[in-house]
């Protein structure tokens, strides 16, 4: 029996399990077999519904999306599932009949960190959307044996360890050895004509790897429609190497799915990256067509019945990949493997960076994939000839190939090859069009479009923050669980000044579980009574944590040479995982914990202000640190973050935003007002026009500023450290490379904004009245609202029905 539809029908099932798996009664199991036999109880709910869900889509002939992504950091799925599934209280009730306690199991979970940041957790975020919104839409990725790193602090300096998130085995999976296929490298193409006149091609490859999927259902919530996660490993394949080379050839292929994003600084590094790449494109690719193949005839409708997103340039090998699947094992000519292929691909950018947008050594490329290279130098040929001879824009042709400086151009070879191309919030989207992508525009406008980011609020607001919903529950009905837009009925309520206290209490709950939390793991006492100002992101030098400390830095300063000037207290709450290759960010979190060190300890100045570092930012952590924050810090360069995710989750939560008008703040104080923000600094057009006449100058910010210059000297006179080394980086980046992402010319008006806050929050009703203003502002942002337009405007997917 899979469904328990009573606490007494799932208790019988707990007990069964648990005694015919392991052969122990209850009382005798140890707390991680009762973990992994709840685990799999849900698992094989949700997988009865999968079951459904896949007939129902086969049967009426429903078109799906699949979601390739490199990364979707999915966090733990316990809670999440049973909450969605409407189970939760049905099984907390009924192991605590048996003696369990739920929230010990669900702290048994490891989180699944298979992604980096942002652009992984919003692939988690869309899963859980499509689900609920019952569209048929799978996500597609690689089964990684460590997740990203874990993030330790060892003499203030980060120190990463593997991430061992499958040691008590992942509940949430099951193996799918029968869907295994064989993904091939290297090696040479065979040509010859057949007796048609057609070309024959054949790839011999030096290497074969199997690929195993492991499915996990995604459950939707207060629905049946449940969608696959499919994470790809690989393994040896039958008769691929003889005895001789078998250790080698066992030591390639596991290589392959072991990290996350393996150091890339290497030749070896890089090249393993386009393996992968390759590895999950490739095998996800097959099963898409062989699943087509079962319900049709042949891949004429491909892709009228499949839509495939490709978030990032990483899986974008999906491209030259179907078009030789077509080509070579279907006999379809290059015009129509062009047009199936196309209309299928969309891409998605999330990032303006220069270093970020990928590249590959052509020589890579033509070794690792020899076939599919052909294909891609066959993709920039016709496109160059296309553009110059029927477009008559033989200027743009250089600038816009694939193939050039010896590299593959990854974001080109996506343009071309997909119907969409979209930028995750408004000014992105904005800067692709007018800037980066300024020549594709003219040469595609069709294709462009926005799509801004949003969250799933069922985790962010729902399921991590039970007080705020219960007060909104009280307030304005429940219709904003399942229609997020309906949170803009608050309001009518914002001037409650009973709703505004309540609120504030609320707040205060949520910053004593955080506060306990930060005691607990770092033995750092917090005033809960202060403002709890929090930066959670990854760390890199555009996001500007240096700004933050450098203000905390000025403060400190001040606060030690005038007794008279106080602040209003204010914890200052970073967390941040820095790249491991990354030195400057590294630097930064050692500055971080360095000021701490001499704020926090200095009795002067502590009852005032604290610096915290949470380490081994995650999903989980996020889940308790978001929701007990006051103020948001969003303080990026003006024009470098391409929408941000974390600023929505704050803003659900009920923090302020303290921000630069960039990415997804901008849409944010569109909504809420001015008022309701705190807003600073550059705009993305100065920033534009001061890098077009090349107008700034770190010295004279540095010669015209004493405070600057005290807090800048700060970081080179051993004010913090007595290593002369420490921060040596953090210097010569602002000093000798003219301070790239302009902190200092943003300084002033930072500590302008910091003061505002202050002022604002003196006045508890004003701030509540803004706090509760962001609340009924952010259904917009939840991922429901993005997910409903992707599937409207790229993907042509509409609801599905499973009784
Ligand atoms: C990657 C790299 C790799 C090499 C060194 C520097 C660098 C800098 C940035 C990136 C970002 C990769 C793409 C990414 O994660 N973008 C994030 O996507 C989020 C979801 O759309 C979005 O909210 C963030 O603003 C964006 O940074």
């Amino acid at each position: 029996m899979n469904e328990f539809k009573n606490q007494r029908e799932f208790k019988e099932e707990f007990k069964r399990r648990i005694i015919e798996r392991y052969g122990r009664s209850i009382e005798q199991a140890h707390i991680t077999e009762k973990y992994m036999i709840l685990g799999e109880m849900v698992r094989d709910y949700a997988s009865f519904h999968s079951k459904e869900t896949k007939d129902v889509i086969s049967d009426k002939g429903e078109k799906q999306m699949y979601y390739f992504s490199m990364e979707f950091l999915m966090g733990r799925l316990l809670t999440n599932n049973l909450m969605n599934l409407g189970i939760y209280d049905i099984v907390k009730e009924g192991l605590e009949d048996l003696g369990i306690d739920l929230n010990e199991l669900e702290d048994l979970e490891s989180d699944a960190g298979l992604g980096n940041g942002g652009l992984g957790r919003l692939a988690a975020c869309f899963l859980d959307s499509l689900a609920s919104l019952n569209l048929a839409g799978n996500g597609n990725c690689i089964r990684y044996e460590y997740g990203l790193f874990k993030q330790k602090i060892v003499n203030n300096e980060q120190v990463e360890v593997p991430d061992q998130w499958l040691s008590l085995g992942n509940v949430w999976e099951v193996r799918k050895p029968k869907h295994a296929v064989n993904v091939k490298f290297g090696g040479h193409v065979d040509m010859w004509m057949g007796e048609d006149g057609k070309a024959i091609v054949n790839h011999v490859p030096s290497l074969i790897v199997r690929a195993v999927p492991y499915d996990v259902p995604i459950v939707g919530y207060d629905t049946k429609v449940t969608n696959t996660l499919r994470l790809w490993s690989a393994e040896v394949a039958d008769d691929a190497c003889d005895a001789a080379s078998l250790s080698e050839y066992v030591n390639e292929v596991r290589e392959i799915c072991r990290n996350v994003y393996p150091d890339d600084s290497t030749e070896h590094g890089k090249i393993l990256r386009l393996k992968q790449q390759y590895f999950f494109v490739s095998a996800g690719l097959y099963n898409i067509i062989d699943s087509h193949l079962k319900n049709y005839p042949n891949l004429d409708n491909f892709a009228e019945k499949n839509a495939i997103q490709l978030n990032d340039t990483h899986p974008v090998l999906c491209i030259p990949e179907l078009m030789r699947i077509l080509m070579d094992e279907y006999k379809y000519e290059w015009d129509q493997a062009w047009d199936i292929t196309t209309k299928t691909m969309a891409y998605t950018n999330h990032t303006v960076l220069s270093e970020a947008l990928e590249k590959w050594p052509i020589q890579y490329v033509q070794d690792l994939l020899p076939r599919v290279y052909m294909i891609i130098e066959e993709i920039d040929r016709r496109f160059k000839y296309w553009v110059s001879h029927d477009m008559g824009r033989a200027d743009l042709m250089n600038e816009c190939c694939v193939l050039k400086d010896g590299q593959v151009h990854m974001a080109n070879l996506a343009i071309i090859g997909s119907h969409s191309v979209n930028g995750v919030a408004a000014l992105h989207t904005e800067i692709l069009i007018k800037d980066v992508m300024k020549n594709f525009y003219d040469i595609y406008p069709a294709k462009f479009n926005n799509k801004t980011n949003g969250i799933t609020h069922r985790r962010w607001l729902i399921y991590s923050n039970p007080q705020l919903t219960k007060l909104l529950e009280r307030t304005i009905g429940p219709d904003f669980k399942k229609n997020p837009e309906r949170l803009i009925d608050l309001m009518n309520y914002v001037d409650d000044p009973r709703l505004q206290k309540d609120f504030m209490e609320v707040k205060m709950e949520r910053k004593k579980i955080l506060a306990k939390y930060i005691k607990d793991t770092l033995g750092i006492e917090v005033d809960v009574n202060s403002i709890f100002d929090v930066q959670a992101k990854r760390l890199h030098a555009y996001k500007r944590q240096l700004l933050n400390v450098m203000n905390i830095i000025h403060l400190y300063f001040k606060m030690k040479s005038d007794p008279n000037f106080r602040i209003y207290p204010r914890t200052f709450i970073f967390a941040a995982k820095a790249a491991p290759s990354y030195t400057f960010a590294k630097e930064v979190i050692k500055l971080i914990h360095c000021v701490a060190d001499k704020v926090n300890n200095d009795s002067d100045i502590n009852p005032y202000m604290k610096v915290v570092f949470i380490p081994n930012y995650g999903v989980s952590i996020a889940e308790i640190l978001m929701n007990a924050a006051d103020v948001s810090e969003q303080i990026s360069t003006a024009g470098k973050e391409a929408s941000g995710t974390g600023n929505m989750k704050f803003m659900m939560n009920g923090a302020l935003t303290l921000g630069t008008m960039d990415g997804a703040n901008v849409e944010i104080v569109e909504r809420v007002g001015y008022d309701n923000a705190e807003i600073f600094g550059l705009r993305a057009d100065d920033v534009a026009l001061i890098r077009h006449e090349n107008s700034y100058n770190v010295w004279d910010k540095y010669n015209k500023n004493p405070d600057i210059q005290k807090i800048v000297n700060s970081f080179v006179d051993s004010t913090f450290s007595n290593d002369p080394k420490d921060f040596k980086q953090i210097y010569n980046e602002l000093m000798f490379k003219n301070d790239e992402y302009l902190l200092l010319a943003d300084f002033e008006a930072y500590a302008h904004a910091q003061r505002n806050i202050e002022e604002k929050y003196r006045d508890e009703a004003a701030w509540a009245r803004a706090c509760l203003i962001n609340i009924a502002q952010s259904g917009f942002f939840s991922s429901d609202r993005t997910i409903k337009q992707y599937a409207d405007e790229i993907w042509d997917i509409h609801p599905i029905k499973v009784k």
